[in-house]
């Protein structure tokens, strides 16, 4: 029989996470399928693959990144440790708790240099388009290979969609942006907080963007900022020169109004209005299409595609949890895929049901703390399936519940705080340097505990 071939769709945390399940089971002497990645990038580590890019890449392809300079961990490294690689392995000691980008870069990279993966990653190489073929019960892939500048296609018995959904800003209108005489950008193409020192700005929304990019302006020496918000306030305990509006109306020039009749004058807009899941390679009978939350439309078990379970899509949920959920989930799909797990026997009615049953669940109550509970018992149900290391996950939920209290008590200096890890047990050093004096965010200055 030949092997089964299985084509991964980006080299993010999630589609590491696949790899690194099916190298896995191929080191306890499991016969794996034939794993292929493409990915559009040049290196691997998705959104934590920083570049100074905006708009186009050196390809022409929409630019992946949407993170930032200075960015740090907005939740605890404790909530989001891998089960099977521990920081302490990775860096040889614990460190500090909210770690920069670079530093969760390197922990990712570890674990999948260790695994020895990169060989099964085709960098530099866009997927074009997917088709599946009744007759054949195979995909076809078509990708574009910058490197070569070739196109061309692959069949597939097996798709696992990990191609991320915090890449595709959602753009709103309000009437005077063609005419305001200062940046208007949106959240995706922000880099450098340094950029809006001395300035007045606006941030646009309510959520993680939000509050992480005006905690950056104000860190780097912003001289006010005014965030505004369509549904609810975050309502923090900001510093004097933070002022929370309600939802913006329109914009005069340099004027923004509000809805409760003030008005601030601005010369940067930045718009964190979030993000769309888009899939332009996707024809419409395998294109998923969710609102972003935890429990996504039309995905059995967060993961399998119910119009063809073939078809999976990873980390596709609003999250709270990260790396170790994208791990529950691609050692459940790997399993799904070699047959551990069988889905033959589940009708496509049995899917809906149960997709059903996770959004009756999610909406039962939308206090923080219920959510965060309510991915972690999704993440105990995927474990339970599979022969992923089983860890403390309500100690890593506890960890989080501590997160949301110090950020109601110091938005400016929950970073500061330190966790226990639910792998090893160690509690995490203070930083040697609150979080907003430390304007170096190298690995080399944050690993100097
Ligand atoms: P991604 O990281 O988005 O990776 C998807 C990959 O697919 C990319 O490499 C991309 O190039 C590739 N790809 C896309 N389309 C194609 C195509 N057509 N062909 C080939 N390849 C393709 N999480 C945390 O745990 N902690 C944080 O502090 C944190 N900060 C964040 C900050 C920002 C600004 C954002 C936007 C997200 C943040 N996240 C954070 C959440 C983030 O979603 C996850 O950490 C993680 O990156 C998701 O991994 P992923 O692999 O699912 O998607
Ligand atoms: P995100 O904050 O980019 O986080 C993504 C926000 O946009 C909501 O407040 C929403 O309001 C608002 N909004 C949407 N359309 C609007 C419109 N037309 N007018 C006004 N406001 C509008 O996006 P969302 O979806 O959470 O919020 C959209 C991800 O990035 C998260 O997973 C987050 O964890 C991650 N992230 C992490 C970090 C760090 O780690 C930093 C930034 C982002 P409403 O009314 O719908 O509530 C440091």
């Amino acid at each position: 029989m030949t092997k089964k071939r299985v084509a991964i769709i980006g080299a993010g945390p999630s589609g590491l996470a696949q790899l690194r399940a099916f190298q896995s089971a191929a080191s306890k002497g499991e016969e794996v399928p034939e794993v292929v990645c493409f990915e559009k990038q040049d290196n691997w580590g998705g959104l934590w693959n920083y570049t100074w890019r905006t708009g186009l890449d050196e390809n022409g392809e929409p630019v992946h990144c949407s993170m930032y300079r200075y960015l740090w961990s907005n939740g605890p490294k404790e909530g989001l440790e891998f089960a099977d690689y521990s920081f302490e392995e990775h860096f040889g000691k614990q460190i500090a708790s909210y770690p920069p980008r670079a530093v969760l870069f390197d922990y990712i990279e570890g674990r999948v240099l260790q695994a020895g993966v990169r060989d099964q990653i085709r960098f530099n190489t866009a997927v074009r388009w997917v088709s599946y073929d009744e007759g054949t019960g195979l995909f076809t892939v078509t990708v574009h290979d910058h490197t070569k500048d070739h196109v061309y296609s692959e069949d597939f018995d097996h798709v696992i969609c990990a191609s991320g959904h915090f890449s595709t800003p959602n753009v709103p209108y309000y009437e005077g942006f063609e005419s305001f005489n200062g940046r208007l950008v949106h959240a995706h193409d922000f880099r450098d907080a340094r950029e809006f020192s001395g300035k007045d700005i606006l941030v646009v929304g309510s959520s993680y963007s939000a509050e992480d990019i005006g905690s950056q302006c104000w860190k780097y020496g912003a001289k006010s900022i005014t965030s505004c918000y369509r549904s609810a306030p975050m309502g923090f305990n900001w510093p004097d020169n933070w002022e929370e509006k309600p939802a913006m109306e329109k914009v005069s020039g340099n004027t923004v109004h509000f809805s409760d009749g003030t008005s601030k004058e601005v010369q940067a807009i930045i718009l964190c209005t979030g993000y769309k899941h888009f899939f332009n390679f996707l024809p419409d009978d395998l294109r998923l299409k969710t609102a972003n939350r935890l429990a996504t439309a039309d995905l059995y078990k967060g993961v399998a595609f119910v119009n063809n379970p073939k078809l999976f899509y990873l980390g596709m949920q609003d999250q709270w949890f990260t790396f170790n959920m994208f791990d529950a989930q691609a050692w459940w799909v790997r399993d799904a895929i070699m047959g551990k797990i069988d889905l033959s026997g589940v009708t496509k009615e049995q899917m809906l049901a149960d997709v059903k049953e996770r959004e009756e669940r999610e909406e039962i109550d939308d206090d923080v703390k219920y959510a965060i509970l309510y991915q972690a018992d999704y993440i105990k149900e995927l474990v339970a399936e599979t022969d992923y290391p089983s860890f403390d996950i309500d100690g890593a939920s506890e960890a989080f519940f501590q997160w949301k209290k110090h950020k109601a008590e110091d938005i400016m200096g929950f970073r500061n705080n330190r966790y226990k890890s639910v792998m090893t047990g160690t509690m995490a050093p203070v930083h040697h340097t609150p979080w907003k004096d430390a304007l170096d965010d190298s690995m080399a200055a944050y690993l100097q505990n």
